[in-house]
């Protein structure tokens, strides 16, 4: 069995110690972090997900795999992250009401900050006077997290929030997450969707720079 095929079967089964060895290994022997992120981590991850689908995991079997996902992807974090000194701007992020997915909201908040952004990470399960509260204190950008269909539409709600405070001329807003697409940020009015944790920074980078010149205009 190869180093990727090891890595997925050590994150299917919850074996953070195995995962971390493994993703060691594939560093060493040469294979990128990126395919060992693409190939080996998400790809368990997206096993996991069809195994809970068919009843063969549950809930705890989630977690342990979660718990897997994240030490492996500690090992990664320097080779995913391009260091960046300079300060981009300031992003409030979190994984909106109801939903304690953070997975996905760590790997983005990370390479935000891999990329100069300043981050306050507010969590899960993130209410809207949350959101609003980390733009009155700086944020430039607010971006939410959501994985499931049932707390996605809570996105809504907190730009609306924003929006009641008045401050929605003043800050981006961008989304993601698994059930999210272009289409939604767009009925919900956000000003971007990132699929994924590389796009998420080059939508910042945009978005912030809208936001500036909207400012000094
Ligand atoms: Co959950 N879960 N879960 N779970 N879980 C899913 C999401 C699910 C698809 C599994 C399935 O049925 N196939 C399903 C949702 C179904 C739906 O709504 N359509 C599901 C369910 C049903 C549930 C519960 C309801 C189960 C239950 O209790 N009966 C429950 C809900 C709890 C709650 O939140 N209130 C639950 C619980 C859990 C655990 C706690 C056990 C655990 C989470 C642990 C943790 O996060 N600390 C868990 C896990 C691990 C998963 C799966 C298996 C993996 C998620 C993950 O971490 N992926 C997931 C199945 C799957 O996604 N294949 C599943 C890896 C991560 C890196 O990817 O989060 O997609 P992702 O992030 C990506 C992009 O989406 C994007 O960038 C990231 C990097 O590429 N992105 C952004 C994410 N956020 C972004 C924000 C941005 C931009 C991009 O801002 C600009």
């Amino acid at each position: 069995m190869g180093i990727l095929d090891q890595l997925r079967e050590a994150v299917v089964d919850g074996q953070a110690s195995a995962a971390v060895e493994q993703t060691r290994r594939g560093l060493e022997e040469g294979i990128p972090a990126q395919s060992l992120f693409d190939d080996g981590l998400m790809a368990a991850m997206r096993r996991v997900g069809a195994l809970f689908e068919e009843g063969e995991v549950f809930v705890p079997e989630m977690l342990v795999a979660s718990h897997a996902m994240t030490a492996a992807l500690e090992v990664l974090r320097p080779e995913l992250v391009a260091a960046g000194a300079r300060s981009s701007g300031r992003v409030a992020i979190g994984t909106v009401m109801g939903d304690l997915h953070d997975i996905g909201k760590n790997l983005v908040a990370m390479m935000l900050q891999g990329n100069g952004f300043e981050i306050d990470d507010l969590g899960t399960d993130v209410y809207p006077e949350r959101f609003v509260q980390a733009i009155r204190g700086g944020a430039e950008v607010v971006a939410m997290s959501a994985l499931l269909t049932t707390t996605m539409t809570n996105m809504a709600e907190i730009v609306e929030a924003i929006r009641e405070a008045g401050l929605r001329e003043q800050v981006g807003i961008v989304i993601g997450g698994a059930p999210i697409t272009q289409t939604y940020a767009d009925e919900v009015g956000a000003d971007g969707y990132a699929r994924d944790a590389s796009s998420a920074v080059r939508l910042v980078e945009e978005v912030i720079g809208r936001v500036r010149a909207a400012d000094a205009g």
